[in-house]
């Protein structure tokens, strides 16, 4: 019996993420749009790619959250992008009220779903998303320190011309200009990136506008594109995810998790490395931060925090 994986929100990361789903024979897909057309026409399209790709899962597209019961694993993408200018903040009156909608048709359908968020603001979405559902705090994760650690590896892979699989990495903090690049804990060949600095393999110049890009990753590629944001990595970033939850993996992965007094913060949603299994985030994985890296996650939380808030003044429910 293959496992149920249901996309609420069938744009640009929704359809690519059922695209990698289908290629990976992960389960069979639902995916669900409140533009219904839009749901059918792409799970169509991509069920129809299986006489070339093969692969022998069930792919459909709906508007009816019933067709989406019983999933084990729901990643949710419904909710607008940013345009240029605009800020993964600007996002939230309009990605709030959707996130609350889709809350109210998840929670009945699919109890003991493993829920993936990378609606942005991405982390106080997930945590919204956490309230209205009332699922359990190891079962509502966020999707953002993979992307940004995806992006922060490919700069330095191309900086280093070292293949990015030899290279590993880990974003921290809020999915923001506030994330937390973290060099002690990237490792190229086993050497860590400020070996590399000190060899002179990579200059602190250079490593710094790296870290620069990073937090702008986003942004650029807005920018590129004028209509819409990026969405094969973020995509890539959700499956993986999925993945390591539905095969039991166990891979320690940078996301947005809830902290109940792990880095000293409790009752809030911020990117860390967790150890995601078949029981959704197992454990959170806390590692030594120098005072530099603190203060930039300390930051990181305040801006969260401040975000929140301001969720709160649109929804007081939330602080129920
Ligand atoms: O790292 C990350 N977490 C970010 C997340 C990386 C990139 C993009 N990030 C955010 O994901 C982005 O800022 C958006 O908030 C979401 C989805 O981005 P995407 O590029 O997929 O947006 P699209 O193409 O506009 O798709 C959104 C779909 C669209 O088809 C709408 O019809 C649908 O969401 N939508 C809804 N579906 C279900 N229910 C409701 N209420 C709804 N409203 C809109």
């Amino acid at each position: 019996m293959n496992k149920k994986i249901s996309l609420i929100g069938a744009g640009q990361i929704g359809g690519t993420l059922a695209h990698l789903i289908a290629i990976k024979e992960l389960g069979d897909v639902v995916l669900f749009d409140v533009a219904e057309g839009l749901a059918k026409g792409k799970a169509l399209d991509i069920a129809q790619s299986s006489g070339v790709s093969g692969f022998n899962v069930n792919i459909t597209g709906t508007s009816n959250y019933n067709d989406t019961k019983n999933s084990d694993v729901i990643i949710i993408t419904a909710g607008v992008p940013r345009k240029p200018g605009m800020s993964r903040d600007d996002l939230l009156g309009t990605n709030l009220k959707i996130i609350k909608q889709v809350s109210d048709g998840i929670k009945d359908t699919s109890p003991n779903a493993f829920v993936i968020c990378i609606t942005n603001p991405l982390d106080v979405i997930v945590m919204a998303l956490q309230k209205y559902s009332k699922f359990s705090t190891n079962k509502v994760v966020g999707m953002a320190g993979i992307l940004d650690s995806s992006r922060f590896k490919y700069f330095l892979s191309r900086e280093l011309k070292e293949p990015v699989k030899n290279i590993e990495s880990l974003v921290l903090g809020g999915h923001g200009d506030t994330m937390v690049p973290m060099p002690k804990q990237t490792k190229i060949n086993n050497k860590t990136l400020i070996e590399l600095v000190n060899e002179n393999k990579i200059s602190k110049s250079k490593l710094e506008e790296i870290i620069a890009r990073t937090r702008k990753g986003g942004a650029e590629i807005v920018k590129l594109l004028e209509k819409g944001s990026a969405f094969y990595a973020p995509a890539a970033s959700g499956v993986e995810m999925a993945e390591s939850y539905l095969k039991d993996l166990k891979k320690t992965l940078p996301c947005a998790a809830y902290l109940n007094g792990e880095y000293g913060y409790k009752n809030i949603y911020a990117g860390v490395p967790v150890v995601i299994s078949k029981k959704g985030v197992e454990k959170i994985v806390e590692i030594e931060l120098d005072k530099s890296e603190k203060l930039n996650f300390d930051t990181s939380i305040k801006a969260v925090k401040e975000l929140f808030q301001s969720a709160v003044k649109i929804d007081p429910t939330l602080t129920k």
